[in-house]
């Protein structure tokens, strides 16, 4: 066998994301054989120390103190980004036209007017043989990937409902500190674009079908926390006699949501309400937020067809819940482990049953990306699917400042 050709990437940011995307870029080809081996070039960040110490701990080559020079050095392939979202354009961008690929954190930017900007100049360096991806890593959860690939094969049959939460509880603490996160010109909006995006991806990516229109729902809780403060991981301690600033985002995100029609529903016209006429497409209910106590990371995505039922809690990722008509209705769900060498990801890891983590999903998202890259295809989600998401973030927050006005995306 040939040995593949580098990639030689440049991580900007090194905080949490830059700790996942420096571990999947260095476990990738360990566990996954690919057609091109990806070399820990380099990371930038603006604290010499801080980006000195991050590139010792995380294994990366050399340091910049400016992300500017990553573009200029032609010892780079790829430009990873993992950086709060008020910074995702200019530097995918600059990255695009420089000729590197690009790994993009969620959500692709903080505004559609950004993420559109964005996807042009993608569509052009992709006309260049220059490729982009927006890393929505759960779709490379396997239990999710399997549920898409049931969907596809259509065990579901139509669908009718889509239900999705994602729960976390790290900002109950009315004293945790007012981090970027929670300032809206860093972060674009809140539980609603850090996690509610993910929700969104998930299941416009596993229906095969768009968001239409939406009627929304924010809430901020807590509308001013400690400046400062201990920082520790995302919530931490701020203290309680310091100055206080404003949170500018929402804490928390409902909404009600129609998704376009499969195009084949004719034949199978039990996914829309009447049974008459045009088939409808399935209806959703989402819940995005972080003061869920008691729910550490629950990612739940709930499916309702004509046919069967499936359904996902990231509590416990490694399984996924299916409900098969067909069977006797006292079968009720089944659990399937998601370890089975047949199932998405999972031959290249442990034995059946040993489960994977939050990490892995990161390891894949490496993995697809440089398959696309080795192959010269366009990889999943593209600019333009990451540019749809942040359509239905902005009619979200477009209905919620309309008292839950009906919003089209
Ligand atoms: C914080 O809420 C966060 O780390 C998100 O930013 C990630 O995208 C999600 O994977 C876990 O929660």
């Amino acid at each position: 066998m040939t040995t593949p050709k580098p990639l030689r990437v440049g991580m900007v940011g090194y905080a949490f994301m830059g700790a996942a995307h420096s571990h999947a870029w260095r476990t990738a080809p360990r566990f996954f054989d690919l057609p091109l081996a990806p070399e820990l070039a380099a990371v930038a960040g603006r604290n010499p120390e801080g980006v000195r110490a991050a590139a010792r701990k995380y294994g990366w080559d050399s340091v910049e103190t400016d992300w500017r020079r990553l573009m200029e050095r032609d010892d780079i392939d790829l430009i990873d980004i993992c950086t709060p979202g008020n910074t995702h354009a200019e530097i995918a961008i600059a990255a695009l036209e420089a000729g590197k690929h690009v790994l993009c954190e969620k959500p692709l930017a903080n505004s559609v007017e950004e993420a559109e900007k964005m996807t042009a100049v993608a569509e052009a360096a992709a006309e260049r043989g220059v490729l982009s991806m927006c890393g929505f890593s759960y779709r490379r959860t396997p239990a999710l990937a399997l549920a898409k690939r049931m969907v596809d094969d259509g065990r579901l049959g139509g669908l009718r409902h889509v239900r999705a939460q994602y729960l976390q509880d790290w900002l109950s603490d009315a004293d945790a500190p007012l981090t970027w996160r929670l300032d809206k010109s860093k972060s674009g909006s809140g539980s609603l674009g850090d996690i509610g995006a993910h929700s969104i991806d998930a299941a416009q990516w596993i229906t095969g079908l768009n968001i239409t229109g939406v009627s929304a729902l924010l809430e901020t809780f807590v509308k001013e926390r400690p400046v400062g403060g201990d920082f520790v991981g995302l919530g931490g301690h701020g203290g309680t006699d310091g100055p206080r600033g404003p949170v500018t985002v929402d804490d928390a995100a409902l909404f009600t949501a129609r998704f376009e029609a499969r195009h084949d529903d004719g034949a199978d016209a039990g996914s829309g309400g009447s049974g008459h006429g045009a088939p409808a497409g399935p209806i959703g209910i989402f819940e995005a937020t972080r003061f869920a106590l008691g729910r550490k990371n629950a990612m739940r995505l709930e499916l309702n067809g004509t046919k069967g039922s499936i359904a996902f809690d990231f509590e416990d990722m490694n399984s996924l819940q299916f409900y098969d008509s067909a069977l006797e209705p006292d079968a009720g769900f089944r659990k399937i482990m998601v370890t089975e060498p047949s199932h998405p990801y999972t031959a290249n890891w442990w034995p059946t049953g040993h489960g994977l983590g939050y990490e892995h999903g990161f390891t894949h998202q490496v993995v697809d990306l440089v398959n696309a890259i080795g192959a010269g295809e366009q990889p999943s989600p593209s600019f333009a699917d990451a540019l749809q998401v942040q359509k239905v973030l902005a009619a979200v927050e477009a209905s919620a400042d309309n008292s839950s006005r009906w919003q089209n995306v």
